[in-house]
């Protein structure tokens, strides 16, 4: 008899959250290697399409099929007491994971998808519900916080955590040979609008804020016939926006990007693509940018960080200021629009200056683009989140918060003026 295996993606508790195309990409990946070899369920408290969400008018997605979670407001945790924002619960309501749970057959395996360290309290509140619930089912966690915060996730007494991208004590445990050319298990939804891919593993730079470098080693593309033959399903599943979740989408473009895209646009698809998880002003060429915008992206988000060439410099040089301007050239020239070209600047990091973060504000403003600031998660094991250590407890990972960080670098009042003048800026495109 093939495995019964529950896989859940948890409720976030956080100051803020939204649904900037935000999908258990890690754990329906692994799930689709096993398709076939086990009989799977999800619980996806995030989806808004379940029927609960999909009710909701103020839960209604916007063109591009993102939106607001329905949440509930809680108290904050003691650790971040002193921040003066609301906390909250976001996701589906814990009893209907219950009364699924108590309703189901038993499962023999739990899978647990961790994304933000900070999110924690979320996978702690399933795996406490799974336990009562299901008490046969084997408690399964991986992602990003198991990753970063091996030590701490230990506490949540799972039966296994997967930690890094080395899937080979989970094949064992399972004791099921995956097949590994297998896209996501993206029909496990009963209706899906969203989807997500991922071309290629990690990245060839080494900024100093951030885990990639450590976590993936080196920059690999995936092989281009698992990437079209996950569109493939996508696109048969009725998919309209499709996030990409690389880390270096562009690099080394001629090896799986280009002839992606390429097929893309041969095949005449109708799908709306985004770059979320930004992309590298510095490898958008003339070339590039035209087949992007013919192929289907609709937005473009580009990781700036800041105009000050100090701190560009000391961070890892990953893109410099006339970079940048030179991207929104080549975007605009092809045919996308500045409303929809978006840079992200850091907020909130320790070694920016207010002053360099306004004049890199103005900078972006200066193109004629949006910029979103990006408050700074201090992350361990990275040089720049090690140092924080003068301001926070990283041990603890609700610490990591990103609302919470830069508030605590640099004061409510002073963050929320430098945010206020990003809508401003905004506005007056
Ligand atoms: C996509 C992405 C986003 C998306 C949303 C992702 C989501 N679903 O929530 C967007 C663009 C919105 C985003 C936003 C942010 N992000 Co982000 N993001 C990522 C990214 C690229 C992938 C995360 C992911 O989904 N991984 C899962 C899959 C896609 O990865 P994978 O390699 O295939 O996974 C392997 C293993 O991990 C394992 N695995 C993965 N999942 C599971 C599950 C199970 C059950 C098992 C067994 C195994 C397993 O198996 C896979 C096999 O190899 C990571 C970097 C990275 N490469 O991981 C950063 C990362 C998670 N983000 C990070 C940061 C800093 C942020 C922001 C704070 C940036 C900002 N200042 O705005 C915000 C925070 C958003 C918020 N609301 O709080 C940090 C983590 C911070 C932290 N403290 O945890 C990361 C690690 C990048 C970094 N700088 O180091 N992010
Ligand atoms: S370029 Fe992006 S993904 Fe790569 S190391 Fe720098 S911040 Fe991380």
């Amino acid at each position: 008899m093939k495995p019964r295996i529950l896989l859940v993606n948890p409720p976030i508790y956080d100051f803020a959250a939204f649904d900037f195309w935000l999908k258990p990409y890690g754990m329906l990946s692994i799930a689709g290697k096993l398709r076939g070899r086990a009989d799977f369920a999800l619980f996806d408290y995030l989806d808004r399409l379940a029927p609960f969400s999909a009710r909701q008018k103020s839960l209604a997605p916007d063109r591009w099929g993102r939106g607001r979670f329905y949440f509930e407001k809680i108290q904050n945790p003691e650790s971040l007491a002193s921040i003066p924002r609301y906390f909250r619960r976001f996701g589906l309501p814990r009893d209907m994971f219950t009364d699924f749970l108590a309703k189901e057959k038993p499962f023999d395996f739990a899978l647990v998808q961790t994304t933000m360290t900070y999110w924690y309290p979320g996978v702690r509140e399933v795996t406490e519900d799974i336990r009562r619930l299901q008490p046969k089912a084997k408690i399964i966690l991986g992602g990003n916080y198991v990753t970063l915060c091996s030590s701490h996730a230990k506490e949540l007494e799972a039966n296994l955590l997967v930690e890094g991208t080395n899937l080979e004590s989970l094949w064992q445990y399972l004791k099921i040979t995956p097949d590994l050319m297998q896209p996501a298990l993206w029909e496990i939804y009963d209706k899906l609008k969203v989807g997500v891919l991922k071309l290629t593993d990690g990245c060839p730079f080494n900024c100093t804020y951030c885990s990639v470098p450590k976590v993936y080693s080196k920059f690999r593309p995936r092989p281009l016939e698992c990437s079209l033959a996950e569109f493939e399903l996508l696109r048969r599943l009725g998919v309209e926006n499709i996030a990409f979740y690389d880390d270096a989408l562009l690099f080394e473009p001629d090896v799986v990007l280009i002839p992606f895209l390429e097929t893309v646009v041969k095949q005449q698809s109708k799908i709306n693509l985004h770059s979320p998880n930004a992309l590298n002003a510095r490898f958008i060429t003339s070339k590039l940018a035209e087949l992007m915008v013919r192929s289907g992206f609709k937005t473009f988000y580009l990781g700036f960080e800041s105009a000050s060439p100090r701190w560009q410099k000391q961070t890892g040089s990953k893109v410099f200021s006339e970079e940048l301007a030179q991207a929104v050239d080549k975007l605009t020239a092809a045919g996308a629009s500045p409303d929809n070209i978006t840079a992200y600047q850091i907020l909130g990091h320790p070694s920016i200056y207010i002053q360099e973060l306004e004049a890199s504000m103005q900078f972006v403003h200066s193109l004629g683009i949006r910029g979103m600031l990006a408050d700074f998660s201090p992350i361990p094991c990275t040089p720049d989140g090690e140092y924080c250590r003068k301001w926070v407890n990283l041990d603890e990972p609700l610490m990591h918060n990103k609302t919470a960080f830069p508030i605590i670098m640099l004061g409510f009042d002073e963050s929320n003026r430098l945010k206020d003048l990003q809508r401003q800026l905004n506005r007056s495109l």
